[in-house]
């Protein structure tokens, strides 16, 4: 027989596992919260996208409740607070990949459900956890109150802004008492007039009718081939995109390790976060000519156990994204890296290397661009 614990339990396995910033909200309740959220297109409730997807996770979804965490990543660079990247033969990582937050969050939460299968007697197979899972996981954060969507599409916390990966834990009962659950506010609310990502999204994901099916996110991992204009916009990505978060006021004024910290407490939970993750570690910059010279299967080596070593991160998309960075760089000392690949069997390295070639050469030629001495 099964004790259920209070929310004071919760909160102390929670805490317990160094989890700074989290909610506790009864299932039905979160999604009854978010049905009463205005947001704008809204063509479906919230419960429409919910409910059928956790009837397909857990048995007896409404029966339970929600322990919904937020964890930090950092971001310590300049190019993480909007600053150009600095010039070089690297191709830059994105601040969520660099290490494996969502292993680390994976990890943090199965110590928690263990804690409270301990005390209450519930067997462990009763909780799930849930990080980047076919869960929607912000609709599930926002209506438990951890965090508010933005114009950037993203979930915002006061503590980390949207610079932290969500984790779920599914309570195989319902609480008396929720924490915190703020009720959501609409994204015009929270936002206001400012526009500041639409405008520093490359490929106007967040305007354009594609949606975010054109963020380079997307593209990072997909293999059809790219035109012109992305090959530019992908600047020297190696993967992911940060542009909206990074040009973020809200993110500005928050956190992360090298730069002030909102609290102690934030300050302190984003180290613990990082130094969770620290065996996924990939670096924020991929050296560009080395890289290049790997098989795809010394890639798949490289990067196992850390974010880059998902199954749907194919080597070849990564080499493609390398060879893209490589030209927009137009470092000439990549150029032998370069040009190993114009002749490539895959059509798809051939010719983003040929593509990449002609803008390194083109760097070469151009006009110096410092303004002409003064007369
Ligand atoms: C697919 C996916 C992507 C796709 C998005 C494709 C798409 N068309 O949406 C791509 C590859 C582009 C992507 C990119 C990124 N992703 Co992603 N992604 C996911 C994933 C796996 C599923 C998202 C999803 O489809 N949800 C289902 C739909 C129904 O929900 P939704 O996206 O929230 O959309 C609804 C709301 O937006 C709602 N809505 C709109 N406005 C408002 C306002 C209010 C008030 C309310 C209530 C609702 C609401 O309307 C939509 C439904 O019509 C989630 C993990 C997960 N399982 O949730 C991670 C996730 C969303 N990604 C995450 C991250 C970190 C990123 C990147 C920052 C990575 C990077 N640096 O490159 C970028 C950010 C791009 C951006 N600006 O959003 C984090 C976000 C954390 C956070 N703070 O919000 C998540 C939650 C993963 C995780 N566990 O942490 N991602
Ligand atoms: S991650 Fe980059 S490409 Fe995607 S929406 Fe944000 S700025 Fe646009
Ligand atoms: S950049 Fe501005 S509009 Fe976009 S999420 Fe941040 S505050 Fe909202």
């Amino acid at each position: 027989m099964s004790e259920r614990p209070d929310a004071v339990a919760i909160r102390d396995a929670a805490d317990a596992a160094g989890i700074g910033v989290f909610r506790l909200a009864n299932v039905d309740r979160l999604i009854d919260r978010l049905d009463r959220t205005a947001w704008l297109p809204r063509p479906r409730r919230g419960s429409e996208y919910v409910l059928p997807a956790l009837a397909r996770a857990v048995p007896d979804p409404l029966s339970g409740s929600f322990l919904v965490c937020a964890h930090p990543y950092a971001c310590d660079r300049p190019e993480d607070r909007g600053e150009p990247p600095a010039p070089g033969s690297f191709g830059l990582v994105s601040p969520f990949a660099r290490r494996d937050y969502y292993r680390a969050a994976v990890k943090t939460l199965a110590s928690v459900a263990r804690r409270l299968s301990e005390r209450t007697g519930a067997p462990r197979s009763a909780f799930r956890v849930f990080v980047n899972s076919r869960l929607p996981e912000k609709l599930i954060g926002c209506g438990a109150g951890l965090g508010r969507y933005g114009k950037n599409r993203l979930l915002f916390t006061d503590e980390y802004g949207s610079r932290f990966v969500i984790g779920l834990l599914f309570l195989p009962w319902r609480v008396d008492d929720e924490i915190d659950p703020v009720p959501p506010p609409s994204s015009a609310e929270w936002c206001g007039a400012c526009a500041a990502c639409l405008d520093a999204c490359p490929v106007n994901a967040l305007r354009g009718e594609a949606g975010l099916s054109a963020c380079l996110k997307a593209r990072s991992d997909a293999l059809e081939p790219w035109d012109g204009e992305i090959r530019r916009a992908w600047g020297v990505r190696f993967y992911g995109c940060d542009d909206c978060q990074a040009r973020c006021p809200k993110n500005a004024a928050r956190v992360h390790i090298g730069i002030p910290a909102a609290s102690a407490a934030t300050a302190a939970a984003t180290s613990a976060a990082t130094a969770a993750a620290t065996a996924g570690a990939v670096g924020a910059e991929i050296d560009l000519s080395s890289f290049l010279a790997l098989t795809e299967e010394d890639i798949r080596a490289r990067f196992r156990k850390t974010a880059l070593g998902m199954s749907w991160i194919l080597p070849r998309a990564l080499l493609r994204n390398a060879l893209c960075a490589a030209g927009n760089s137009g470092e000439a000392a990549l150029l032998p890296a370069v040009s190993r690949y114009v002749d490539d069997p895959r059509p798809l390295l051939a010719d983003t290397a040929r593509w990449a070639r002609g803008r390194i050469s083109a760097a070469a030629h151009a006009p110096d661009e410092s303004p002409p001495p003064r007369p």
